[in-house]
């Protein structure tokens, strides 16, 4: 029975992203649903998947994963060939540090730039908060670059679950027009250059779904 993947809104969810770009990049087959945020029946229907009620969620038979994370780890050990943490244990303990960074943290960024492929890219300012969690990101993002650039241009060489962790990020500073420095500009422009990364954007461009708490010029909704 083929994979699963329960995600919200391409355009505004985050958290769904990171399986599914993970996903796609390593050619793990999956099927996907989507279900808006804002949907009469979401709460019902991400019952049925998710133990916590929220996006995204993996099925995989009668195995049910939720939490972003989570899901990345299902994917890493149920397919090792996907190569979803670096090979050798240092790097690998320094790719979960940062996944799990990234998990639990940056909350003002997130909340000042919330994640929309749609708006057209327009600089913000952002709050000292949010500027704080840009700087630790692109100190988080040189010493990869720095120490695993011989091996490709992901943040540790090839794309791991590091990379799928940060892709929402890219998408914020791309959209915000956060000025970043140029080894941080050129490891965005690898993330934006995947068929993935296009594939994803595709479809959040046809959606017509808004949510106005993720629309930061509300009530002027912008659109590419
Ligand atoms: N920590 C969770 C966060 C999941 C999350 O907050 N998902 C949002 C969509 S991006 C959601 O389902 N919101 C609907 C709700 O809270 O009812 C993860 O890593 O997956």
């Amino acid at each position: 029975m083929a994979l699963r993947l329960t995600i919200g809104n391409q355009n505004y969810s985050s958290w769904s992203l990171r399986p599914w770009i993970a996903m796609k990049v390593t050619g793990i087959a999956f099927e996907e649903t989507v279900i808006a945020l804002d949907a009469a029946d979401f709460g019902a229907r991400v019952a049925a998947v998710s133990g916590s009620g929220k996006v995204p969620a993996l099925a995989d038979g009668t195995t049910l994963v939720w939490e972003s994370l989570a899901i990345l780890e299902y994917l890493a050990e149920t397919f090792p060939a996907a190569g979803l943490w670096p090979d050798a244990a240092p790097p690998r303990a320094h790719a979960r540090a940062i996944a799990n960074e990234m998990h639990a943290g940056f909350a003002a960024l997130r909340r000042h730039c919330p994640m929309n492929f749609r708006r057209p890219v327009t600089t913000c300012a952002l709050t000292p908060e949010a500027a704080a969690n840009v700087a630790r990101i692109e100190a988080i993002w040189s010493a990869c670059r720095r120490q695993y650039a011989a091996a490709g241009p992901f943040l540790f060489g090839r794309f791991t679950n590091a990379d799928a962790m940060y892709a929402p990020v890219v998408a914020r500073l791309h959209t915000y027009g956060v000025e970043v420095s140029p080894p941080s500009r050129a490891y965005m422009d690898a993330v934006v250059a995947l068929p993935a990364w296009q594939e994803w954007r595709a479809a959040a461009l046809r959606e017509s779904w808004v949510l106005p708490e993720d629309e930061v010029d509300w009530p002027t909704v912008l659109r590419i």
